[in-house]
């Protein structure tokens, strides 16, 4: 006793006390208030271990100050400072499940408007843990356990502390970053920044991306925006009347399949489809087939395809638009388009946290009605894989709310069990053979492809049972690869191709990815247009009626006459009607005639080569636009005629049940959501699904009483 005595009455051992406290109650939080997915013991450990360097390193500021009591003053408001921190952090996830900002910190009132009027309401019994230390202090040094430490402190132990801190982080690091690599680059998640570096980095690194963001927007004026203008106005390509309005006041259903390539489609392997479901649609004389669209995202993946279907912009050279711009953009995005234009209400289902990619508070940006996450499904031991609910559990369970949107609605379900490393449960397998090669990754993937037809099978079933088929236009694209290119060598022999001459080219045709628009009535076929992800948006607004002119879109409508089938992958490689133009290390073109293949001598013919140089340049062009348009924040200055700029203000993903009864209540007989339309009935007795985790159990399909009932206690805990 007497030994912690005297080591606690000295500066560093008071500091080592601080620094445990500190620890403990962060742990606390971890794992008592956050629910950060912590999955493997290594990530435990990693959590552990993390609010240590950076407690170590602020608080070792205080040992620079030579005069005691300055410095034990100092180390206390560092400790006050980061205890509040903590506790906010605890509070505003309450609310928001997500963490405070350097945005969220700085803008007072809307932290004060989060937290303000409920703010009593979030406090728990157990919060006392996150005070009851103070008072231990206090009584440590009132009853002279502890005593102040006049003695000067080296300078020498100073800068050791630091550095021991330092080292402690680097070490933190490195095994954050082998666990989960990019981890900083990518950014997926709040969540994932809390859980492997701690808070205080999360609001470091944060600080740091908002100060340089918004140093570029401070350069920026609105005359910035004539040049984009004129370019956009340059760009437009008129609609087809062919297909203009063709979809006027119809429902529009978008369906993100994860990681799905063109190649699967009509794929076999061992004589047995793959997704004979997608085959039989893609083949459909309703649809509409593209079987040369590319996907284009860079480094933000799933979050860079759904930026560019939502606003027509591409996504960010590196790391996600979302994670990075996402939470102060402004943007003129589908959702507020149509639901400005023509009355659409606007919804996402997702079986993953909301935070995930940013995406609760990019949606409010983009004016999205409701956004239902992980939160809005029933969560059991073997309902999610590591990326959130599967499929079929998550389709099943999204159409209780969708029945309750009001009609015209705009909804995007983005599934999520065909996501790298592929790995599907053998009991979710309905006896599907994967294939044989030695590569588990590559044999997996059309297992869970098989798995994601299965659920839309069912999904389209209830669309049609329910009758919202008949009035809705259903758009299904993949986003990006599934398997990279240092698996496509032992996926070579299963698309026909020798692994020892797979090269660049090939790689390349990997990126293809299916977009199909599916209608009754519509005019399908297989459409052998050049296109990509940018062209969608255009596209879904003239067939909803909408003319995309007076938008800042840098896509064109791959219907249109005009259509640009110049297609332009984020690193600047780009595909046109006839050949594929790839850099090669040096920064060189290498161009492949599409056709064959084959590889191009420029050298020996030098028209081509001047094409070439004219496209490349186009491209930059193009991709440059982007990038201005986003790291400026150019649309604050331009708003087109008859938009009115998204409030993100006016919405909240917390209580999306009552915001649907009440929409309906208060619209009475007006009411055009689908269940009223059944004379106040539900139709989700319509759904079926062979999911083997339900048991038979319609319970979480039919009511959503259990998640009402989740989110009471969650209240009242
Ligand atoms: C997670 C999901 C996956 O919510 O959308 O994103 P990805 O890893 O494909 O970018
Ligand atoms: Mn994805």
């Amino acid at each position: 006793m007497n030994k912690l005595k005297i080591f606690l009455s000295k500066r560093l051992g008071f500091m080592t006390l601080l620094v445990f406290t500190l620890w403990l109650k962060t742990i606390i939080a971890y794992y008592v208030d956050f629910s950060l997915g912590v999955a493997d013991p290594l990530q435990h450990m990693i959590l552990i271990f993390n609010p240590i360097a950076t407690t170590v390193i602020l608080l070792s500021i205080a040992l620079y100050i030579t005069r005691a009591k300055i410095s034990y003053i100092v180390m206390g408001v560092i400790y006050v400072l980061e205890s509040a921190l903590l506790y906010g952090n605890v509070l505003y996830y309450r609310e928001f499940s997500d963490f405070l900002s350097f945005n969220t910190i700085a803008g007072a009132s809307k932290v004060s408007k989060g937290l303000g009027s409920s703010a009593s309401s979030l406090v728990q019994a157990h919060d006392f843990i996150y005070g009851i230390d103070f008072i231990i202090i206090a009584v440590l040094f009132l009853t002279h356990f502890i005593k102040l430490d006049s003695r000067p402190m080296r300078k020498l132990t100073a800068i050791a502390a630091t550095m021991l801190g330092v080292f402690l982080f680097s070490f933190n690091l490195t095994i954050a970053e082998s666990n989960r690599p990019q981890l900083l680059g990518r950014t997926f998640d709040r969540a994932y920044i809390v859980k492997y570096l701690g808070l205080n980095t999360f609001l470091a690194y944060d600080s740091i991306k908002t100060v340089q963001n918004n140093q570029v927007r401070s350069e920026a004026v609105g005359t910035d925006m004539d040049d984009v203008l004129s370019y956009v106005e340059n760009n437009y390509a008129k609609p087809n009347p062919n297909y203009f309005g063709k979809a006027k006041g119809k429902n529009i259903i978008i369906i993100h399949l994860e990681s799905f390539q063109q190649f699967l489609i009509n794929d076999k392997v061992n004589g047995q489809e793959v997704t004979p479901f997608l085959n039989s649609l893609y083949n459909d004389k309703n649809t509409m087939s593209f079987d040369n669209f590319y996907h284009e995202v860079g480094q933000g993946k799933t979050s860079d395809a759904e930026n560019m279907l939502e606003t027509g912009l591409f996504g960010l050279p590196e790391g996600s638009l979302f994670t990075k711009l996402g939470s102060d953009n402004t943007f003129q995005a589908a959702p507020a388009i149509l639901g400005q234009k023509e009355g659409y209400t606007s919804a996402v289902f997702h079986g993953n946290v909301g935070s995930f990619w940013n995406r609760n508070v990019v949606y409010k940006n983009m004016g999205y009605n409701y956004f239902f996450d992980s939160n809005y499904f029933n969560k059991t031991n073997d309902s999610s894989l590591e990326y959130g609910m599967k499929d079929k559990l998550m389709l099943s369970e999204s159409v209780k709310y969708l029945e309750q949107l009001q009609q015209p609605f705009y909804a995007k379900f983005i599934t999520v069990t065909n996501h790298y490393p592929f790995q599907l449960p053998d009991e979710d397998n309905d006896g599907f053979a994967a294939p044989t090669t030695n590569n588990s990754v590559v044999n997996n993937y059309f297992v869970t492809a098989h798995y994601l037809d299965n659920s839309l099978k069912e999904f389209f079933n209830y669309l049609k049972d329910s009758g919202i088929y008949d009035n809705s236009m259903i758009v299904l694209y993949g986003d990006h690869y599934g398997l990279s290119n240092s698996q496509n060598p032992d996926l070579a022999p299963l698309v026909g191709v020798d692994s020892n001459n797979w090269d660049d080219f090939n790689n390349s045709q990997m990126q293809k990815v299916p977009f199909m628009i599916h209608m009754k009535g519509l005019k399908g076929g297989i459409n052998h247009t050049y296109g990509g992800e940018i062209d969608v948006l255009p596209t879904l607004l003239h067939l909803a009626g909408i003319d995309s002119k007076q938008y800042v879109q840098l896509g064109t409508d791959l219907l249109s006459q005009k259509h640009n089938p110049i297609v332009i992958f984020r690193n600047k490689n780009f595909v046109t009607p006839h050949y594929t133009v790839l850099k090669d290390s040096d920064g060189n073109p290498e161009v492949y005639r599409n056709k064959t293949g084959e590889l191009v001598n420029l050298d020996e013919d030098p028209v081509l080569k001047q094409k070439v140089a004219k496209w490349q340049k186009y491209v930059n062009e193009k991709l440059k636009m982007s990038d201005t348009i986003n790291n400026k924040n150019l649309l604050r200055f331009y708003t087109p005629t008859g938009f009115t700029p998204v409030d993100p203000k006016n919405y909240d993903y917390q209580n999306e049940i009552q915001k649907l009864v009440q929409t309906r209540d208060s619209l009475g007989l007006k009411s055009t959501s689908v269940y009223s339309q059944n004379n106040n009935k539900p139709t989700t007795g319509l759904y079926n699904t062979d999911a083997p985790e339900l048991n038979g159990d319609r319970t979480f399909i039919d009511s959503w009483s259990s998640i009402l009932k989740n989110k009471d206690t969650d209240e009242t805990k």
